[in-house]
């Protein structure tokens, strides 16, 4: 039986915290959730037991302790789901493993140009032509 702590940033902030809450919620997996203040004095010193570069989300399996959102959402569909994370039929799972590896390494010009806060309302953004064909590519990838 599993025992699962999910240490993880501010739901408001941290989207890569939102990856794995979002899949164990979806799946009704009970879990615990611990939550670390981000860029703060204590930061530091609260994640540095977990060896996951000072960054969350982490999870925490008894002893097993996994970092980075991706290591993360494969643990749990390897150990919780019994695979079921992915796309059961096998050209929709490497559809799915191929966007989903897309979305954890690019979109730099996004990610720092519009940046997560669900409480804010932006107004007249004015995006960088770069940041416009990554949310093109974005929105193309949601259409297929
Ligand atoms: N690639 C990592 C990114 C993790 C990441 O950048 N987390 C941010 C919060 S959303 C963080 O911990 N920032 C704190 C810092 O960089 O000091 C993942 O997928 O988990």
């Amino acid at each position: 039986m599993s025992d699962l702590t999910l240490i993880m940033g501010n739901k408001n902030y941290s989207s890569w915290s939102l990856r794995p809450w979002i899949l164990l919620k979806h799946f009704h997996i009970p879990f615990a959730e611990k939550r670390v203040p981000l860029f703060a004095e204590t930061t530091a010193q609260a994640l540095s037991v977990y060896n996951s570069n000072f960054k969350v989300p982490i999870l925490k399996d008894g002893d097993v302790v996994v970092w980075d959102s991706l290591a993360i959402l494969e643990y749990i569909s390897e150990t919780c789901l019994d695979g079921k994370g992915w796309p059961n039929e096998q050209h929709a799972r490497a559809f799915a493993r191929s966007v989903s590896a897309e979305m954890h390494s690019s979109f730099t010009h996004v990610r720092s140009e519009m940046p997560m806060n669900c409480r804010k309302k932006f107004e007249h953004i004015q995006l960088s032509d770069a940041a416009e064909r990554e949310v093109e590519r974005i929105k193309d990838l949601w259409q297929q």
